[in-house]
């Protein structure tokens, strides 16, 4: 079998980050890390999900900073985009063509249950714009573009790809089949990371308190820092428990970053304070990071590589965008 056909029977994946800020731990451990894997096993579609971050306020100068940022930080964690498709959503305008077909086959009954747009407009009652709403029909529109067998999502994104797959079903019931219905993949280690300042919230880069995330690009020191300041329990005993968050999420993030077992990591702690352990999460952690940050600063520096791969990346990701679009627009009805 030619090489070309090996890689034509892989399974396909696709996801999507959003550029709103500087991507967490939570991010990595969640999404990225499992990313970064998958590509030995599958033919993988990963993009800065951009149109996705204007939802809420953006400034301009800074969004485009961040956007270039997160696509860089993409291939300093170690994604291929020479053997994969690496790309900015907004470059691939079948996203948002794609998802006005499927808005018009989504009910607003069904938008309103999703519990990130509840989240969000109670957190931005000043912007409960209607693109927070349709959110869920965009992100359907990234995924069903591609095809993939899989999309890897953190636990909190499930809701959306359950939509995402109604649609999907829903559409080619109604026109035929265009659309490959995909499977969630979540990951069982490291899944969720919790806020280190309030662990009954997760993670996120859009928390206001920069002590309550730790970001893939803090040096050294901060890292420590925000780990030494993390909110813990009464008691000091390392263990992973219901009514200890705190010192749970710790665990979690430290048997994610080490691979050691929970089992593990409590005996090595064992008659261990909270401050010796948070040193030693805080020192794992840098330690991983380290060398991804190295990477980063390198890549950002020449733009003029970075734009190559950016434009390249899209080209290829529109031969695929473009085939799905327009098989949809015919079963629609519409003249091409
Ligand atoms: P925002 O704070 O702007 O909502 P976010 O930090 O939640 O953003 P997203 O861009 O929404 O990040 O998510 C990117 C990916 O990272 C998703 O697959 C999501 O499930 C995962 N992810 C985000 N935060 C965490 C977390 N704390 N723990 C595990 N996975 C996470
Ligand atoms: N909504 C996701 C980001 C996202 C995504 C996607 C994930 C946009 N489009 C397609 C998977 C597939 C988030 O906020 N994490």
């Amino acid at each position: 079998m030619s090489e070309q056909n090996i890689s034509e029977n892989k399974k396909r994946v696709l996801s999507c980050i959003q550029p709103s800020g500087m991507l967490t731990l939570g991010n990595y451990l969640g999404a990225l890390k499992n990313w970064i894997k998958m590509q030995d096993e599958f033919d993988c579609t990963f993009a800065v999900a951009d149109l996705h971050a204007i939802t809420v306020k953006q400034d301009p100068a800074k969004l485009k900073q961040q956007i270039l940022s997160t696509y860089a930080l993409l291939l300093a964690l170690g994604l291929d985009p020479e053997k994969h498709t690496v790309f900015i959503q907004s470059h691939v305008p079948e996203h948002t063509a794609l998802s006005w077909l499927l808005s018009c086959n989504t009910q607003f009954g069904e938008m309103s249950r999703m519990t990130q747009f509840k989240d969000k407009s109670a957190k931005h009652p000043e912007n409960v714009n209607v693109g927070l709403f349709s959110y869920p029909v965009l992100m359907a529109a990234d995924i069903l573009l591609y095809k993939p067998d899989f999309v890897p999502v953190g636990a909190d994104q499930k809701q959306h790809l359950e939509i995402a797959r109604d649609i999907a079903v829903r559409f080619n019931n109604k026109y035929g089949d265009v659309f490959t219905i995909p499977e969630p993949y979540i990951p069982k280690t490291g899944a969720r990371v919790m806020s280190l300042q309030d662990p009954s919230k997760k993670m996120s880069k859009s928390d206001e308190n920069p002590n309550a995330w730790v970001a893939i690009l803090d040096d050294r020191d901060t890292i420590i820092r925000k780990f030494k300041r993390a909110v813990t329990d009464s008691d000091s005993v390392v263990k992973m428990s219901e009514d200890k968050p705190g010192i749970s999420n710790l665990i979690t993030i430290y048997s994610a970053v080490t691979g050691k077992t929970v089992a593990e990591i409590e005996k090595e702690f064992e008659g261990k304070g909270y401050g010796e352990f948070k040193l030693a999460v805080g020192e794992a952690v840098a330690d991983e990071l380290a060398p991804i940050k190295e990477r980063y600063e390198e890549i950002i520096k020449d733009k003029k590589t970075l734009e190559e791969l950016y434009r390249e990346g899209s080209l290829k990701a529109e031969k695929v965008a473009r085939k799905t679009y327009f098989k949809a627009m015919k079963k629609v009805g519409f003249v091409l």
